[in-house]
């Protein structure tokens, strides 16, 4: 199999939510096909580069589970299906994409925001920041803005990610900026934003110190904060 293919075989079973081959998936007659897993394993053997799995694979797979719900064809305990093949995918990935023993680059809080569950973009992030040296603090999803600002405080960190996916929850990043100001944090602290539903516009709106709309333009954002 090409490695296109491969990538394109590993979204396919995302929107099936198929993890492994003895799994049945949303269409019929996919049992006995490798799924998520098998592929997967392919694929790190065949030496292929992590990193365009998690986005042309795995985030390109979420994106047509949006577009499938937003349709009405899919409902949420699909979404839940693909998601967990995601959550899979992320456990066999994350030791090819983290580097074991690299020097800190300094310590970063990630939390998706208050009232929202989404959190496979946010551990994705968390992952690949990981892997570019960072020391990741991952206070996980629905996390209330005074638990992220105590975090900062306590763990003195240098960088905070904030995730939202609803438009609902978006605006609690702005709340937990002017948190961190009555706290006397703000001054210490770079701030990053990302999700869906966000934007550079927002970002700015909220005073945020940027916006990131992948994990790898957040790893981008953070080399030019530390050369400039
Ligand atoms: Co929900 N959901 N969901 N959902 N869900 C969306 C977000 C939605 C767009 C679907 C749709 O209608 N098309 C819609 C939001 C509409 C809106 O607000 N305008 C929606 C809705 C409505 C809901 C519920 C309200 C449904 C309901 O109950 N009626 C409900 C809300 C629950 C809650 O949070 N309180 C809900 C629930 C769920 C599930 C639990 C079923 C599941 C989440 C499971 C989980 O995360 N563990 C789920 C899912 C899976 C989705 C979609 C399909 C996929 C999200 C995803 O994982 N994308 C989503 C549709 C979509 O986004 N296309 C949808 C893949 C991921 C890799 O991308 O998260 O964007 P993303 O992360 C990227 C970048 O954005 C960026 O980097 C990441 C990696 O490259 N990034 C950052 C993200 N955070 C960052 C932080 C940073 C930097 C970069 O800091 C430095």
């Amino acid at each position: 199999m090409h490695e296109q293919e491969l990538i394109e075989k590993i979204a396919f079973n995302v929107v099936q939510g198929r993890i492994e081959a003895e799994d049945e998936g949303f269409d019929e007659g996919l049992d006995g096909q490798p799924a998520v897993t098998e592929l997967l394993r392919e694929a790190l053997e065949r030496g292929l580069d992590p990193r365009p799995i998690v986005i042309e694979g795995l985030s390109k797979g979420m994106e047509v589970v949006g577009g499938k719900f937003q349709r009405e064809e899919y409902l949420i305990p699909d979404m839940l299906a693909s998601a967990e093949c995601v959550g899979a995918a992320m456990d066999i990935l994350s030791p090819h994409l983290t580097k074991a023993g690299v020097e800190s680059r300094g310590k970063f809080v990630i939390a998706t925001v208050a009232g929202d569950l989404h959190d496979i973009g946010k551990n994705i992030v968390s992952i690949m920041l990981k892997g570019a040296g960072y020391e990741v603090i991952d206070l996980g999803a629905d996390v209330p803005t005074e638990r992220i600002v105590k975090a900062v405080s306590e763990y003195q960190a240098s960088f905070l990610g904030l995730s939202a996916l609803l438009t609902t929850t978006m605006r609690v990043m702005g709340e937990v900026i002017e948190e961190l100001q009555k706290a006397g944090l703000r001054e210490d602290i770079k701030v990053l934003v990302g999700g869906a539903p966000t934007s550079e516009g927002f970002a700015k709106q909220i005073g945020a110190d940027a916006y990131c709309k992948d994990a790898f333009q957040a790893i981008d954002v953070l080399k030019n904060m530390s050369s400039g």
